[in-house]
């Protein structure tokens, strides 16, 4: 409860920042995007991860405030590297309820000048719980703003294989438990190349996350998957250390 209590004011001390993750093209290794991840320094529990407080600030609706904080922070920074490499941003179901969602984030691109290519919107299989025309609605008008979509842990959630073809996605991402078992059974194997495949038959491109080995990437590329995620490239990093990244990439 106290700390339901403490994320408005933390919001409003500062206490949030971001954190973030690149995403890989398997073939030739260049940076796609960033993935950007929401901490919490909390004065008196320390870091505080988004597992924790993201449910909070749901059930409080602070998630709103919050984030429209993430939208602008991350436009801000990605319109600091160079183009084509974008920002991916974490948006909970939440945040389709707030009528002037969509309206926010295209300001957040005029104001920061960040090309709405450059800006991916990943939501999971729990948005499919919120208002399904509400949200097919705003996904439909941020893409056809340029804004790219992403299906985040696609494979854990509760989605059908309708979805898919309801909604407006120009990615999917399978989630890492996923990866983890990829190279124990056939199976395993096997569900990987189902999923990609499912993706490829929507036209819609895939990342995987959560790639941590060498042979699992050799393994995805066998499979012909275009993105990826995962420690082997890089855990998630400061704000600070982006361009470093990129450029020790080059
Ligand atoms: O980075 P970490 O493993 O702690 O992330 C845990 C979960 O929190 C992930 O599922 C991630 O998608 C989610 N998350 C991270 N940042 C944000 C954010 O800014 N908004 C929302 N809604 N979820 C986030
Ligand atoms: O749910 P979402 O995919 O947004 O969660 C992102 C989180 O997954 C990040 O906070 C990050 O810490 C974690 N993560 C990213 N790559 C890896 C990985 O290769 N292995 C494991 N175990 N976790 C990862
Ligand atoms: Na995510
Ligand atoms: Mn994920």
């Amino acid at each position: 409860l106290e700390l339901e209590r403490d994320l408005a004011r933390g919001l409003l001390d500062g206490e949030f920042y971001l954190e973030y993750q690149p995403i890989v093209g398997v073939e030739n290794g260049e940076v796609r995007s960033l993935e950007a991840l929401l901490r919490w320094s909390h004065p008196k529990r320390g870091l505080i991860t988004p597992d924790i407080f993201i449910p909070l600030a749901e059930k409080t609706g602070i998630i709103q405030a919050i984030g429209k904080w993430v939208v602008q922070q991350a436009c801000a920074s990605a319109v600091t590297w160079p183009a084509p490499t974008g920002v991916s941003v974490n948006v909970s179901g939440d945040q389709f309820k707030d009528p002037n969602f969509v309206t926010h984030i295209l300001d957040c691109l005029a104001e920061t000048g960040l090309a709405p290519e450059r800006l991916t919107i990943e939501v999971t299989e729990a948005v499919f719980s919120v208002d399904i025309d509400l949200v097919c609605r705003s996904l439909a008008e941020l893409r056809s703003s340029g804004v790219r979509i992403a299906l985040d842990d696609f494979g854990t959630g509760f989605s059908s294989i309708n979805n898919l073809r309801l909604f407006p996605l120009d990615e999917l991402k399978i989630d890492r438990s996923f990866a983890s078992q990829m190279l124990e059974t056939s199976q395993g194997a096997k569900l990987v190349d189902l999923m990609h495949k499912l993706s490829e038959t929507f036209q819609i491109r895939t990342t995987i996350e959560g790639i941590e080995t060498k042979n699992q990437l050799d393994f995805i590329k066998l499979l012909g998957i275009g993105e990826a995620q995962g420690f082997l490239f890089a855990k998630p990093f400061a704000a600070g250390e982006v361009m470093e990244y990129l450029q020790k990439r080059l």
